[in-house]
């Protein structure tokens, strides 16, 4: 796109996000498929999964190209391990993804655990805080930066509660099969989620580690996060009726 950069991926982090691409796009067809197995009133956990995949894939796609990303200025020399060099490629394309993911991710979790409709909206909203914090603060180039992280931990401490605590207990009055549902899918977001400020510390925040192992980093708890999660809620979907769910 024109802009040079002095950290900024080689082949190997191009392949890898090439990779993860087919892998969401694969997933993508296959949740949709699997809608066509089932009547129409049953398909909103398939749609809700199937657009996330896509999203993603498309993200990757970007990434994968070498696009939708911008230089950043990063602070040199610092501590030993960080990754030297005047700025650094800050992929904002990951951030347009999960600013539509995040809340479909929390909105298939909260809808399998039948949260009152303003529960889910106020959950979602904050994620969305998290969201924008991460991409302003990956954006910043001072120490302030941290100051935007901090804002976006607190935004997951509130949403992981709410699954762990409010969501789980919801989803346990449902019935046993909605309780199991909930405990593997909610636990996975909960257990994954938690990693990313960690993948951002290291990556965006502090540019200790290359933008190749960034892909990597990002790359397997994208496949975790959302083809993995999919399939598993999807199966778990499979002998619950929606309209025991409010839906
Ligand atoms: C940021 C930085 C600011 C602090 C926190 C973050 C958390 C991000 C999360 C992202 C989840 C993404 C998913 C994508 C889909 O696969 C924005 C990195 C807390 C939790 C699940």
């Amino acid at each position: 796109n024109g802009k040079t950069v002095d950290i900024a991926i080689t082949t190997h982090g191009s392949d890898f996000y090439w990779a993860v691409c087919a892998v969401m796009t694969c997933a993508s067809f296959a949740f949709m498929g699997l809608a066509l197995t089932k009547p129409r009133q049953n398909r909103i956990f398939h749609y809700i999964t199937a657009a996330i995949t896509l999203v993603a894939a498309i993200a990757y796609f970007s990434m994968a190209s070498n696009l939708g990303w911008t230089p950043i200025d990063v602070e040199f020399p610092r501590s030993a391990g960080t990754v030297h060099g005047r700025n650094r490629e800050i992929f904002y394309v990951r951030y347009i993804d999960w600013f539509i993911t995040t809340p479909l991710l929390l909105m298939d979790l909260l809808l399998t655990a039948g949260m009152p409709w303003p529960t889910t909206l106020f959950v979602i909203l904050i994620d969305e805080i998290m969201i924008v914090t991460g991409l302003v603060g990956a954006l910043v180039k001072s120490r302030y930066k941290w100051g935007y992280f901090v804002f976006g931990c607190a935004a997951l401490a509130y949403i992981v509660f709410h699954l762990v605590w409010d969501a789980r207990k919801h989803a346990n009055a449902l019935g046993r099969d909605v309780g199991r549902t909930f405990l593997y899918c909610g636990s996975l977001t909960s257990l994954l989620w938690i990693l990313y400020p960690i993948a951002w510390g290291v990556c965006e925040g502090g540019n200790l580690i290359a933008p190749d192992s960034e892909a990597v980093f990002y790359g397997i708890l994208d496949l975790l996060a959302k083809p993995v999660f999919g399939a598993l809620l999807i199966w778990g979907h499979r002998g619950i009726d929606p309209a025991r769910l409010g839906l």
